[in-house]
């Protein structure tokens, strides 16, 4: 019997030393150990034993028990070893590789040609002011000369808001005070007025305004940059050398402008004004209709009662203003055709720029 269990134990030995996955070794465990295994078959002819010789047999069946035991052990972990070496072979990480290159983000194109309008101002001595966006008609209309007829006070054009939700109104506003989106950035200059009193005033309101319109050229948001100089002696002369210092410095030294004459409320003479066509170099294209010029800017010199109606002296002072779209201006930088493409937010769209 004594044989017969050392043959046993041989046998596990052989058997899981060639187990190559766990459940290999489950079986040989269920083969040698379970209830109707071979050892279980030893112990069971143990009692045709003499009495005599049962102490030494049942010590070589428990010490065969322990040995089997043993190599169940460690062929279940000579497995679980071979099998994290082949996932590590598997999973292996050449750490000398180059990383995978992260797609960065850049700005918006909008506030590439906003911060380079601001740029360009600050070194032509102006500095910048803000404003709110809910402004009140007043400031945005009435101090800035337009009619109370004018279109442009029309709620077709202009967003209003709720006057039950304002805080108090300025001095001197119409009663009942209306509130609105602001339609340009004007209204900041009116307040740079106020707040300044005494010329010389150098100001730039670049920011978002608003108006009822949306097509290819026009979305109901859009961005502004109005230029204010008022100072004594200050004249036509000053807009023209300052609009040309801008739009050089802005497209590049070769642009070139010219003013039409135009009407503004705001301002008397107004003109309208154009450069030569960045994306043809002024030959004319497509995009300018052949003519080699396009229309970017509106400009003037300050109506006398806006003046007055902040309180300094028109027969003193003059001043020219202009105004100009911003998001206008990035379009015509990089020959985009449609205005709403900026406000898309296609990343694939913006990535080219
Ligand atoms: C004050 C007095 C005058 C600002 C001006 C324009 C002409 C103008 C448009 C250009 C494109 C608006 O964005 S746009 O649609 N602007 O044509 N703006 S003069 O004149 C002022 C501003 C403030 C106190």
């Amino acid at each position: 019997m004594i044989d017969e269990l050392n043959a046993l134990l041989a046998q596990a030995k052989d058997e899981l030393a060639d187990a190559r996955d766990e459940a290999q070794v489950e079986a040989a465990r269920i083969k040698f150990l379970g209830k109707k295994g071979s050892l279980s078959a030893v112990l069971r002819g143990m009692g045709k034993l003499a009495p005599d010789e049962r102490p030494r047999v049942g010590e070589a069946v428990n010490s065969v028990k322990a040995g089997i035991e043993d190599l169940l052990e460690r062929a279940k972990k000579a497995v679980a070893e071979r099998a994290l070496d082949a996932d590590l072979r598997r999973e292996k990480l050449d750490v000398t590789l180059p990383g995978r290159p992260q797609k960065l983000g850049h700005r918006h194109p909008v506030s590439l040609a906003m911060d380079d309008i601001i740029e360009i101002f600050a070194r032509l001595g102006f500095h910048v002011a803000d404003g709110p966006e809910i402004e009140w008609d007043v400031y945005n209309f009435e101090k800035l000369c337009f009619p109370v007829d004018h279109p442009a006070r029309d709620m077709q054009d202009t967003f209003s808001l709720d006057p039950a939700t304002l805080p108090p109104p300025p001095k001197g506003a119409p009663d009942p005070p209306t509130r609105i989106l602001r339609t340009h950035t004007s209204p900041v200059q009116i307040r740079a007025m106020l707040e300044a009193r005494k010329p010389p005033i150098r100001v730039i309101t670049p920011g978002k305004v608003y108006r009822c319109d949306s097509d290819v050229t026009h979305t109901p948001m859009f961005h502004q940059v109005e230029c204010l100089h008022v100072e004594e002696g200050v004249s036509m002369a000053h807009l023209r050398g300052t609009l040309d210092a801008f739009v050089k410095a802005f497209f590049g030294p070769h642009i070139q402008t010219r003013l039409r004459p135009s009407y503004f409320p705001f301002t008397e003479p107004s003109a309208e004004v154009d450069i030569s066509h960045p994306l043809c170099g002024g030959k004319g294209c497509k995009i300018c209709k052949g003519s080699g010029w396009m229309e970017v800017l509106g400009a003037g010199m300050v109506n006398p009662d806006e003046l007055s109606g902040v309180g300094i002296d028109p027969e003193k002072y003059t001043g020219y203003a202009f105004g100009v779209g911003i998001d206008r201006l990035a379009m015509l930088r990089h020959g985009i055709d449609d205005l709403r493409l900026l406000f898309d937010n296609d990343v694939r769209f913006l990535q080219q720029l």
